[in-house]
């Protein structure tokens, strides 16, 4: 491919402007939290085909954009979902999780029962490539390797919660682990390693969070 530029539309905001527009969004992410109880109400699927977008638009290494959303909203496919994730799980907490993993994970009250699996409307996959499969004309495939692969799903995924936050919805950023099941459920090729199983939808009333504390700008930031 060649590289042909094209002039770049930049918006030059005065500073109030700027100003405005950083609050409003620092003050509408700050109330982001991590719900792990859902309500079964529907959500429009176009708000998270918008999200998807917004994810997609993320940068990636060389622009290859190696990631997939697996949007699922069927009902039987997230009985499967649960139901494996929770076997996992399971193990983990019982016999892979070391005792300090467990000590964390107590504050944060977490278990291997994951209900919100088959509450929440939708569940995206998140899947990374580290190649991806072009098709030959003649029927083959023609491998094309990634780069900065688990950055730029990284980035996507900020991308993804950051925009269904906005639309109003609330997400978990879940790691079942191992993850290879989803392939087997969602009859995926070996090339799409899942990364995170994001539950999507709108929190069960009286949801409860666990009260973070954020780290502040001097412990996470180093001026020179
Ligand atoms: N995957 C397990 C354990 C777990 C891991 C992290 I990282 C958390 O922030 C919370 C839990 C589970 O989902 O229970």
């Amino acid at each position: 491919m060649v590289y042909k530029p094209i002039p770049l539309h930049f918006e030059r905001l005065s500073g109030p402007e700027q100003d405005r527009r950083l609050k409003e969004f620092a003050s509408r992410m700050r109330t982001r939290r991590t719900v792990r109880a859902f309500s079964e109400e529907l959500v429009p699927r176009s708000l998270i085909e918008e999200a998807v977008r917004v994810a997609g638009s993320a940068p990636s290494g060389a622009n290859l954009q190696p990631w997939h959303f697996v949007v699922i909203e069927d009902r039987e496919a997230k009985r499967r979902i649960r139901e494996a994730a929770e076997k996992e799980e399971e193990e983990n907490y019982r016999r892979r999780f070391p005792p300090e993993w467990l000590e964390l994970l107590s504050e944060l009250g977490t278990d291997a029962v994951k209900p919100y699996l088959e509450h929440a409307p939708y569940l995206i996959a998140v899947f990374k490539l580290d190649y991806g499969l072009h098709p030959r004309p003649d029927g083959s495939e023609t491998k094309i390797k990634h780069y900065y692969v688990n950055e730029s799903v990284g980035l996507a995924a900020g991308f993804l919660i950051a925009a269904l936050h906005l639309a109003g919805l609330a997400t978990l950023t879940h790691t079942p682990s191992p993850m290879g099941f989803l392939n087997e459920i969602l009859g995926l090729p070996k090339n799409m390693k899942p990364v995170l199983l994001i539950p999507v939808g709108y929190p069960a009333p009286g949801a409860m969070v666990h009260d973070l504390v954020k780290k502040p700008l001097e412990e996470i930031s180093t001026w020179v």
